[in-house]
Parts: structure tokens; C-alpha cells; sequence
């Protein structure tokens, strides 16, 4: 592990560039916007005593409902440094889900863009400031500048993000105070090399682990700068973040990746100030990877992390690096593979994926059940198929519960979905099981061709034979549904549960 003191507080990740005599350098960059070091702590000690002024008090929750923005930064250390728990939540949930996620975390307060306040009831008992309106505005300005930090230990509890799974209700994912700094002695030190002169622009946003650790800890830890775009991410506007930021690390996902290389937004645009670029959340698929090289001459680091370990533990590296990938364990982690009855198997062999290191969140909130599936003996239980090549390098196999039995023989869809992303006329496409009105199973896929290509029966025939000739004859999709492009998250991951209601359709 790495040491970080017994006392600690995790908002010394931003206030620490004071004394390191950052103030006056720029923290964060939007198109509008650059925000010093020594103004970004002065908004976050204002918001920390705002909500402290609300009756706030230590380990409370408070919701975070923003867009990628100075205040979402002000708002994570303010609440960290007054010792309260803010939470992170996805701005795409629907109005349900803010009423379980305020009622499931007994949250005090709300600190919102106003744009999201549809989604919140209209009676709550928890203070909601809307940041950008007059009224929130007046509220922030009306508090002290100073803010002493909390005495919390290393393991208090400091942070919180949801994670939703294929089914159930999302879980609230507890981290502690040591577990941002354990993410920049990992990852972002040992695998990005990351430095004071980086500007960080991360697509996902902050409210996903992954663009959490890019957009905000990591920058932040190095006394780096930070790029925010607070509107949604589509290729234009990533452009013109580009553009007007000149980032030096691009984070993104496959999907984004390839959105940029189609958009007319990519004529002309200039990537020379960018020295990584890095993937998670999906895999990579080689012919993403291909086509952003001969596009706009950079590689992609692909690496794969967890909300639960709170960043990236296997990835790829400059040095070190293999297509169809997830990488290397990163150093300050450990990983293991076993079958399913617990015992770990040898290189080429396929297991589940444990994983162990000083950032993984100890427990779910309220849900004794699945903290008790997935955290055990200081392990998370990732329920990832992967095999280990001889030289150490990790390949996703698919999810420990997605085997279905398709005409009677076994076939892992993801298998399936990797084979027809190779595909020279498939842009992206999601391919699951689907139980039949008589209960068995069947494989079916959703397509995006290739732009000029039409789907159609001709096409789903070569796609057909395609995967016939290149896995077995039984691993074709029996049922396939074209669509211009496929239904997305709030992650911009594609959205499994909506293609497969399309079609149950
Ligand atoms: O999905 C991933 O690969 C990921 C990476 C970093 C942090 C969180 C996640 C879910």
C-alpha cells in the first residue's frame, strides 16, 4: 500500500495546493471560466459552512445533482472538509430515483443546478440550494471564506457514489477519507504519469467514478488543471472543449472514441496538445482503437476500474500494452482469479475476477446482502469472467452470470457481440439472451451499421455467416434490430436495458 496519515482528510487533495503555493494558478478551465486554486478553495470553504450554517453535522449526506462545473468542484471539498458525506449522483436519473436516493441516504441537504430541479419532490425534508439561481448564489457569497477542516480519521467515511446493476435497486457506495489519494499513488502516478502541467478533460462526468478520479482527483492531487464541459458530450462540444482548453489527457470510452471519428466536427480538429488518451468503461474494441490512431495519430490506453475500487485496477500502459486488453494489474492492487468454487487458476484458464487495494469501498449502504456478496475478507468479488495471458495481461471474458443456453448449447453473448464488432460494416451493437414466451433463451442483437450501409435481411445474412464461420454455428444471433445508433446511459456506456426492451418489442 501506499501511506497516507492516520488523521486525514480527503479535501487536502485540493486545499493542499495553498500551501504548495499554487493559489494563483489556474484550477479549472471551462469555455467561460478559469478558476484559480485560491478561488476554488474559497468557494468550497463557503459552501462547507453554508451547509454547516443549514444544521448540517458530521457524517451527514449531502446530495450533489450538478453538472461538471468550479461549483461541482466547491461542492465535493466544501462537504469533505466540513467532515460531511457528499454524494454524487447521476443528473440523467429520473425523478424516482432522486426520491430513493434522498429517502436511502437520509440525506440533510441537496446542492443542485436548477435545471435539476424537476426531478427533485416537491416537499423533501432535506434543504435543497439551487447553486446557480439568485437565491443560491446570495447563499454562497453570504458565507466565510475560511473553513477549519474536520478531524476525520483515514477510514471515516467521506464520499459516496450509486452503482446501478442489471437488476435491483442502485446501491450507495461507501469510500473512505485515504481512498482518492490511494487512486493517485496507483494509477494516476504509476500508469498516466501524470504532472503539475497536465490539463485534464475527462468526457465522462464527474459523477461517474471514472471521470471523478479524472476530472477531479487526479488534477487536483498534482496541482494539474482541470477542463470542464458542463453540457452533454456530444462531439462538437468535445471539440470545442479541445479547442478552447488544449487538453494533455483525453478520457473517454469506446463509444465516445467512435462518435468523434464519425462527427463532420473531426474535420480540421487539432489534437497536438494531447500527449494520452485513455479508455474504460466498455471494451476497446481493435478497430476503435485502429481508427483513432490513423485518425488523429494517438494510441488509447485501455484500462478497466470499478465504482466499487473507485478508479482503474488492470490497464494497459504506454510501454506495456496489448490489443483486445484490459491490461496489467496496476501496482498498489491485487487481483485473483478463481473458478466458482473459490480455488485460483493458472494463465489461459478463465475465473472471476477478486480485487484488492486500499481504495476499494468497505461496504454498501443499508444493504447488508450485497456487501456481504461482493466485499469479502478485504476482497471485491467483481463477478468479471477474465483470463490472464503468461505475460500478466487481463482479457474481460464477460459477466460470471451471463452464460445462456441457446438451442441447446452454451454461449457467452458478449463472445458474440466482440466477434461482430469486428465486423468491417458494424459501427457498435449490443448482443444479450432473451427468454421466449416458452422460457428458452434465445440470442438476439441490436446493430448500428456502418454509416452508408443499410441493415436489412442481406446484411443480417453476412453478419450471420460472419459469425458462424469466425465462433461456432450455433453463436449467431437469431433475431437482430438495425438502428441508426444505439440507445445510450448517462455514462454514454451503451444502455443494455434499453436494447433489450426494444427488443422485447
Ligand atoms: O468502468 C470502468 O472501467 C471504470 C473505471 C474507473 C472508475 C470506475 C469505473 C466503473
Amino acid at each position: 500500500g501506499f501511506s497516507i496519515p492516520e488523521r486525514y482528510n480527503a479535501a487536502r487533495i485540493l486545499f493542499d495546493n495553498l500551501e504548495a503555493g499554487r493559489g494563483d494558478k489556474v484550477a479549472v478551465l471551462t469555455e467561460t471560466e478559469q478558476v484559480t486554486y485560491a478561488e476554488l478553495c474559497r468557494r468550497a470553504c463557503r459552501i462547507g459552512n453554508g451547509l454547516l450554517a443549514l444544521g448540517c453535522q458530521r457524517g451527514d449526506r449531502v446530495l450533489l445533482v450538478l453538472d461538471d462545473s468550479p461549483d461541482y468542484a466547491a461542492a465535493i471539498f466544501g462537504a469533505l472538509r466540513a467532515g460531511l458525506v457528499p454524494i454524487l449522483i447521476n443528473t440523467l436519473s429520473p425523478a424516482d430515483l432522486i426520491a430513493y436516493f434522498l429517502e436511502d441516504s437520509a440525506a440533510k441537504a441537496a446542492l443542485l443546478h436548477s435545471g435539476h430541479r424537476n426531478l427533485f419532490p416537491e416537499k423533501t425534508d432535506a434543504a435543497l440550494i439551487e447553486l446557480d439561481s439568485a437565491d443560491g448564489k446570495s447563499w454562497v457569497a453570504g458565507q466565510g471564506d475560511d473553513l477549519a477542516e474536520a478531524d476525520t480519521n483515514r477510514n471515516d467515511m467521506a464520499f459516496w457514489m450509486y452503482s446501478s446493476g442489471s437488476t435491483g435497486r442502485p446501491k450507495g457506495v461507501v469510500h473512505l477519507h485515504h481512498d482518492m489519494a490511494y487512486t493517485v499513488e496507483s494509477y494516476a502516478k504509476r500508469v498516466l504519469g501524470i504532472r503539475e502541467d497536465d490539463v485534464c478533460f475527462s468526457v465522462p462526468k464527474i459523477f461517474f467514478a471514472y471521470g471523478f478520479g479524472n476530472s477531479i482527483t487526479f488534477p487536483f492531487a498534482m496541482g494539474a488543471t482541470t477542463a470542464f464541459l458542463p453540457d452533454r458530450p456530444v462531439p462538437e462540444r468535445i471539440f470545442d472543449v479541445i479547442r478552447s482548453c488544449r487538453p494533455t489527457l483525453l478520457f473517454a470510452l469506446p463509444t465516445v472514441y467512435t462518435a468523434l471519428i464519425k462527427s463532420p466536427a473531426a474535420e480540421g480538429a487539432d489534437l497536438s496538445s494531447v500527449r494520452l488518451c485513455i479508455s474504460a468503461a466498455e471494451v476497446l474494441s481493435g478497430d476503435v482503437f485502429n481508427a483513432w490512431k490513423n485518425r488523429f495519430g494517438h494510441e488509447i490506453i485501455e484500462g478497466l476500474g470499478s465504482t466499487e475500487v473507485l478508479h482503474i485496477y488492470l490497464s494497459n500502459t504506454v510501454e506495456k500494452k496489448r490489443l483486445g486488453s484490459a491490461g496489467m494489474r496496476v501496482p498498489g492492487y491485487s487481483v485473483r482469479l478463481t473458478d466458482r468454487d473459490g480455488k485460483d487458476v493458472g494463465p489461459g484458464e478463465e475465473g472471476i475476477m477478486w480485487v484488492r487495494g486500499d481504495s476499494n469501498a468497505p461496504f454498501y449502504w443499508n444493504r447488508p446482502d450485497k456487501t456481504e456478496e461482493t466485499m469479502r475478507d478485504g476482497w471485491i468479488w467483481t463477478g468479471d469472467r477474465f483470463t490472464m495471458d503468461d505475460d500478466g495481461f487481463y482479457f474481460f471474458k464477460g459477466r460470471a452470470d451471463d452464460l445462456i443456453k441457446v438451442s441447446g448449447q452454451w454461449v457467452y453473448p458478449l463472445e458474440v457481440e466482440l466477434c461482430l464488432n469486428e465486423h468491417p460494416k458494424v459501427l457498435e451493437c449490443a448482443v444479450m439472451g432473451l427468454a421466449m414466451d416458452d422460457g428458452r433463451m434465445t440470442l438476439a442483437a441490436v446493430i448500428a451499421p456502418m454509416p452508408g450501409t443499410d441493415g436489412g435481411d442481406v446484411l443480417g445474412e453476412e453478419l450471420k455467416a460472419y459469425v458462424k464461420t469466425e465462433l461456432l454455428p450455433y453463436k449467431y444471433p437469431r433475431q437482430i434490430l438495425y438502428m441508426d445508433k444505439l440507445p445510450k446511459t448517462g455514462t454514454d456506456k451503451i444502455d443494455r436495458q434499453a436494447c433489450k426492451k426494444l427488443l422485447m418489442q
